[in-house]
């Protein structure tokens, strides 16, 4: 009789094994995008996790590129970064954009070349940054940037007179994303195209192109990456502007097989209590959007050009995100003087920043990197 029960054990225990349940890293790895997502994706997803308990990231698009009065040169093994600067941190996010890639330029729409910015993406990795990409991609049917509002979405997805040149375009997207490696193990990146796709201002925003077109380009974009280009270290994030009244923020959503993260773009365009009520209201739903699909969740882009606002970073944007469970804050560009988000040395911020570094929620490059060991 007893050799029936250990009989059956053994048996049960075989069919436990067969059923794919071998270690506990299978049984915790989270749904995405990309069912073939490398280790190192997976990872990202785990630390951009645990970093929305402890706090949120800091991010600065093309922290590492340029700044006020400076750009990294050709060569250069000096890395440099405003925020560097003026609180000795490096961001913890660093954020760069594609825009121009698609006709196989040397630079962005922004100057900045692309082989440069693979170094910059591989110096950030190695010291445990982390990497988020945009794409201002210009009109596939007019040629003009992605601000130019002609329609064109509908000829670009499947069946569409432009398709084949989008095609390339995204092909031209994959060798860049490709050239993100070290030595065999290519670099986790967020990627975030088709932004603030509720305003309507880009070519696929609201009214340029209906919501279900929109919807198809993601995906087949998705596709193309994935599937055809056998991309499979990215996250997707997708990221409404602030929300309209009437704006739903679902009204673009690809899908849950479609997006790991969701984010939301708001700037404070000088009117710092619109600019904190809206936070407070859309984050609100991103987060439970968020929680119900069980996705993360960022503060995509924010900012307020020039920071005329005294002590905007302590008593405006910190108070608003401090407990939103945002993963990542992402500051837009220092460009010039009269276009820049981040403070530099001797801006009249300087000392604000420096006290908002100090805060318990803010995550520079070195307190992301303690979390890690
Ligand atoms: C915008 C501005 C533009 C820039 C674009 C892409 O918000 O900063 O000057 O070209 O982002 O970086």
């Amino acid at each position: 009789m007893k050799n029936i029960y250990i009989l059956f054990f053994v048996f049960a225990f075989s069919l436990f094994q067969s059923c794919g349940i071998k270690n506990e890293s299978d049984i915790k790895r989270p749904k995405l995008v990309d069912k073939n997502a490398t280790n190192n994706t997976f990872k990202l997803h785990h630390e951009l996790e645990i970093i929305a308990k402890k706090g949120f990231a800091i991010g600065h698009q093309d922290a590492t590129s340029y700044g006020i009065n400076w750009k990294h040169e050709d060569n250069s093994s000096l890395i440099k970064s405003d925020v560097h600067e003026v609180v000795g941190k490096f961001p913890a996010v660093y954020g760069f954009d594609i825009g121009k890639i698609e006709h196989a330029q040397e630079k962005n729409l922004d100057g900045v070349s692309f082989n440069i910015m693979t170094n910059l993406i591989i110096d950030a990795y190695k010291k445990g940054g982390i990497i988020t990409i945009s794409w201002h991609v210009d009109n596939p049917v007019s040629l003009g940037n992605s601000w130019d509002s002609k329609p064109a979405v509908s000829e670009i997805i499947k069946g569409g007179k432009n398709r084949e040149k989008y095609e390339l375009w995204v092909q031209r997207v994959a060798d860049f994303l490709n050239t993100l490696q070290i030595n065999d193990e290519k670099i986790p990146v967020i990627f975030r195209p088709f932004h603030e796709m509720n305003g309507s201002w880009f070519w696929w925003g609201e009214g340029n192109c209906t919501a279900s077109d929109y919807i198809k380009l993601w995906q087949q974009t998705v596709q193309l990456l994935k599937d055809k280009h056998n991309l499979h270290h990215i996250l997707y994030a997708y990221s409404p502007n602030k929300l309209n009244p009437t704006d739903e923020y679902l009204k673009h959503y690809p899908g849950d097989e479609y997006v790991d993260i969701l984010g939301i773009d708001i700037y404070d365009f000088n009117n710092s209590e619109e600019y904190s009520k809206a936070i407070i209201h859309d984050l609100k739903i991103v987060k439970k959007i968020a929680n119900e699909k069980k996705k993360l969740f960022a503060f995509t882009e924010t900012g307020i050009e020039k920071i005329p606002t005294h002590n905007w970073f302590t008593e405006v944007l910190y108070p608003n995100i401090e407990n939103s469970g945002i993963s990542w804050v992402l500051l837009w560009r220092n460009h010039t003087t009269s276009h820049h988000y981040m403070p530099f040395k001797g801006h009249t911020s300087e000392n604000d920043f420096i006290e908002f570094e100090k805060l318990p929620k803010t995550l520079f490059l070195k307190d992301i990197q303690k979390l890690k060991n």
